[in-house]
């Protein structure tokens, strides 16, 4: 590992632009299962067809019910930013990373203190309303739930909706396009804790490899691998501060 980190270090220290792209496996560390680790939670009680937006607009009670209990699966009590995301944040404030594109809805990056950040499949701290497009906090909604208001609603009675991309919903344009454009524009490009097989973003360190260097980090093989310059099959956690510390 070690003659891959020196390589990491140098194609770091000579881009102009570096660029990671962060998955579920950031944030295990947290406490927060992946969705297809070992201990993931479609290998759990859950159903990815239940959490379809189709399934939100015809049974929105339904679906409510089963959110909070994947909610309460997924973010078990008070959770914390690890090594990693500080890592990542500590490396951006040093001007050593962009920016990092993250499919995690859990807001964990931003509370590391990483600033550009782009959400590809939103944040699960927030709600919007289907009708007035606000958006609000989502832990008192979720109280409200659990006394019996069941679908929760806005003020303006919209429906709120987890403010999350749903499966079968399109991902915000502007966001994916900004990080389609820092995916082709980076010299180096880091796919970390990502199973690297929901699209579109899979399709970003495919993009970023024709002109960067490539690395991905994740325990396990992803079908990235064999076009990446670096593969690590590490513990993020080990490998993200031990290059910040590298750098
Ligand atoms: P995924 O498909 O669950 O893959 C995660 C990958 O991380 C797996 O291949 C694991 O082997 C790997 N992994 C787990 N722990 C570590 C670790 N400590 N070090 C290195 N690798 C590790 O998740 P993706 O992010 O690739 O898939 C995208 C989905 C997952 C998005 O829709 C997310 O919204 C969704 N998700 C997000 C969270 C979160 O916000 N924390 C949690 C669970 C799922």
């Amino acid at each position: 590992m070690d003659d891959a980190i020196s390589r990491l270090t140098r194609a770091i220290r000579d881009a102009d632009s570096t660029t990671a792209l962060t998955g579920a496996g950031v944030s295990t560390a947290s406490g927060i299962p992946d969705f297809r680790g070992e201990d993931g939670i479609w290998n759990a009680a859950f159903d990815p067809a239940d959490f379809r937006i189709e399934r939100f607009l015809s049974d929105p009670a339904g679906f409510w019910k089963d959110r909070l209990e994947l909610h309460e699966a997924m973010f078990p009590g008070d959770i914390e930013p690890n090594p990693a995301h500080e890592a990542l944040a500590t490396m951006e404030l040093r001007g050593q990373l962009d920016a990092v594109i993250t499919q995690n809805t859990d807001g964990l990056h931003q509370e590391a203190g990483s600033r550009e950040l782009f959400e590809l499949h939103g944040n699960a701290r927030r709600v919007v309303c289907m009708d007035c497009g606000g958006k609000t906090m989502s832990e008192p909604v979720r109280k409200r739930l659990r006394d019996g208001e069941c679908p929760p609603r806005c003020d303006c009675d919209g429906l709120l909706k987890p403010d999350v991309v749903l499966f079968g919903e399109s991902m915000p344009e502007a966001i994916l396009a900004e990080s389609q454009r820092r995916a082709r524009n980076s010299d180096v490009f880091l796919s970390v804790g990502s199973s690297l097989a929901v699209e579109p973003a899979a399709s970003l360190p495919k993009a970023a490899a024709r002109n960067a260097f490539l690395v991905v980090c994740n325990l396990d093989s992803t079908p990235h691998d064999g076009r990446a310059d670096v593969v690590f099959h590490e513990d993020v956690t080990e490998l993200l501060p031990a290059l910040a510390a590298r750098l």
